[in-house]
Parts: C-alpha cells; sequence; structure tokens
C-alpha cells in the first residue's frame, strides 16, 4: 500500500483498501493481508502531547465506523483479510490504546485480534532528525501474546511490523501450529536511531520474514505501508514468503499494488515433520535463558 498522507480521509483511504480488496478478488484471492496502521499515516513520526491531539488517528469498535465499508465488502466478496489500526479501548474502566491487527474471516466472522507487543522506537523525542518514532509514547505493550486462530485455510498467526525481527514471536505462534504468518509493517527508510546504509533496512526486512517461514515451516504474508508520506519515506517490500524460505511474490512499486500467490498449504508440512520437527528435535532443557533472562 502507498503512502497515506496526513491530511488523507479514513474514508478515502478505506476506498483505496477496497480497491486492493476487489483487485486481489478478481485475481481469485480468499485472503488479503493490509498493512499496520492502514487507516492513517504512520503518526508516531510526529510529536503530539495530548490525546485530544493524537485520538484522530485511533479506531474505537470493532468493525469501527471508518473500517465498516471494507468489512461489509469483504463479507460481500468472501474474503478474509489482516487489517492494522490504532486501536482505543476501554476495558475494565480504563481507557488503552495498542497498535492493534484483527483477523476476519471470509463470512465476515472475527477469528482473532492482536496488540503489537515489540514497540519500537522511544517515549520521548530525541530531535535527532526530522522526525520521531514514538509508538512507545502512543500505544501499550500488548496484554493478548501471541497466539494463532482457526480459520478454512488452517492455523493463522499475526503479528506486527517490529515483531517480525524478533525470532520468538515465530517460535511461540508455530509451537501453537500456526501454518501462515500474517503481519503488516511500516518501516521507515531511514534509521533515526543509527545511522545505517538504506540498503540494510530492506535486507533486515527479507531476511526477517524469510528465516520467519522457513525455521517455522509456515508461509509469511507481509505487507508494507511504503512510499513517501508527507515525505517521510518508508521502505516497501510487500512479499509472500513459502515455508521453504523462498520469496515467491513481492511489490516492486511503493504505490497501492496487489502481490497474489496460490499457497500449498501442504508445502511446510514435510518441513515441520523433518528438518524442524519440534517434538523430535528441539531441546527445551537448554533454552531456559531465552524466557528468563
Ligand atoms: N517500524 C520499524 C520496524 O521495526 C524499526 C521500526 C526499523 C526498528 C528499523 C528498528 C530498525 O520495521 C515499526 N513500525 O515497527
Amino acid at each position: 500500500m502507498g503512502p497515506v498522507h496526513l491530511n488523507d480521509t479514513k474514508e478515502a483511504t478505506v476506498a483505496r483498501l477496497i480497491g486492493m480488496l476487489r483487485e486481489a478478488h478478481g485475481r481469485g484471492a480468499k485472503w488479503v493481508t493490509f498493512p499496520e496502521l492502514a487507516l492513517t499515516t504512520f503518526f508516531p513520526r510526529y510529536i503530539y502531547e495530548t490525546p485530544q491531539e493524537y485520538d484522530r488517528f485511533f479506531e474505537e469498535g470493532l468493525p469501527s465506523p471508518a473500517m465498516l465499508p471494507l468489512f461489509e465488502t469483504a463479507k460481500a466478496l468472501g474474503v478474509g483479510f489482516y487489517l492494522g489500526f490504532a486501536e482505543k479501548v476501554t476495558e475494565g474502566g480504563e481507557t488503552h490504546r495498542y497498535n492493534t491487527c484483527v483477523l476476519v474471516g471470509p463470512d465476515g466472522t472475527l477469528l482473532g485480534k492482536y496488540r503489537k507487543v515489540h514497540l519500537p522506537g522511544t517515549k520521548d523525542p530525541l530531535h535527532k532528525a526530522n522526525f520521531e518514532h514514538l509508538e512507545k509514547r502512543y500505544f501499550e505493550v500488548g496484554d493478548l501474546g501471541f497466539n494463532t486462530f482457526k480459520s478454512p485455510i488452517g492455523r493463522i498467526g499475526m503479528c506486527i511490523c517490529n515483531d517480525r525481527r524478533w525470532p520468538e514471536t515465530f517460535r511461540v505462534m508455530a509451537l501453537q501450529g500456526a501454518e501462515i504468518f500474517m503481519l503488516g509493517y511500516n518501516t521507515p527508510t531511514l534509521n533515526i536511531h543509527h545511522p545505517e546504509p538504506a540498503h540494510l533496512r530492506a535486507l533486515h526486512h527479507r531476511l526477517s520474514i524469510e528465516s520467519a517461514a522457513y525455521q517455522n515451516g509456515a508461509w509469511v504474508l507481509a505487507a508494507a505501508k511504503c512510499g513517501a508520506e508527507d515525505g517521510f519515506a518508508m521502505i516497501g517490500g510487500s512479499a509472500i514468503v513459502a515455508p521453504t524460505g523462498e520469496t515467491v511474490a513481492y511489490a516492486v512499486s511503493e504505490e497501492d499494488e496487489v502481490i497474489t500467490h496460490a499457497c500449498d498449504m501442504e508445502l511446510g508440512e514435510y518441513i515441520r515433520r523433518s528438518v524442524f520437527d519440534f517434538a523430535r528435535h528441539r531441546r527445551i532443557e537448554h533454552y531456559g535463558l531465552i524466557t528468563s533472562q
């Protein structure tokens, strides 16, 4: 998905998502993965002081009013989808804000929800560049953990953006039987935390999703929101990765672009039954440090 600018309305952005959904459906797709924070610009690049200033980026209710046309169209077309959005919710009498994604089945059923666990960046501005990365400022750490969700095409796991850089993310879901991982991302081209060549952003993105696919014998569907949002560049590289670790489809533009592939859901079987047969080969008695530190 191409850039979403500060002044783009949610209605116009949702209309773009619906256009891509129709394109995918036209090609025979049964599932669509949309990006992280797909309804708005990547607002954590900006400094806001009060919720009154940034609540306009958040959705309340699932589906929220802005999402409704997308939910209705997807149900009418019989297409399931993953959608990333900024979630504002009142639970236990308290207001919480998360970087969230939802999984909706082809019949419109809410199959699952995930709240981003690995929030990159800082809580307070660094003032080191002409943009910030303030996810720790606007979102709480997700409280739902990493789960998998039963669907007509197999067990689906979800995560969001920075989560893909952490192998634990995928292993925890693979241990719950995930056969497909869906994830959206918004990755700035410039790293404000440490000077590094721009090409490394694309390399680290590909490394993360290709190794996740192979090491867990699962499909990875990764959707970027990319291009220059009000001049702030974000990497593309949306991809469909087979359980073998091979990227079988990838986006070539930084605009709205649909990539599709007929994913053979049996392909991961031999990997999960041989090289990554967790029951036979993993030695958890030697892994304690991973969860204790
Ligand atoms: N974006 C970036 C990502 O993890 C980032 C942040 C980029 C962190 C590069 C570290 C290095 O892809 C989001 N939204 O997490």
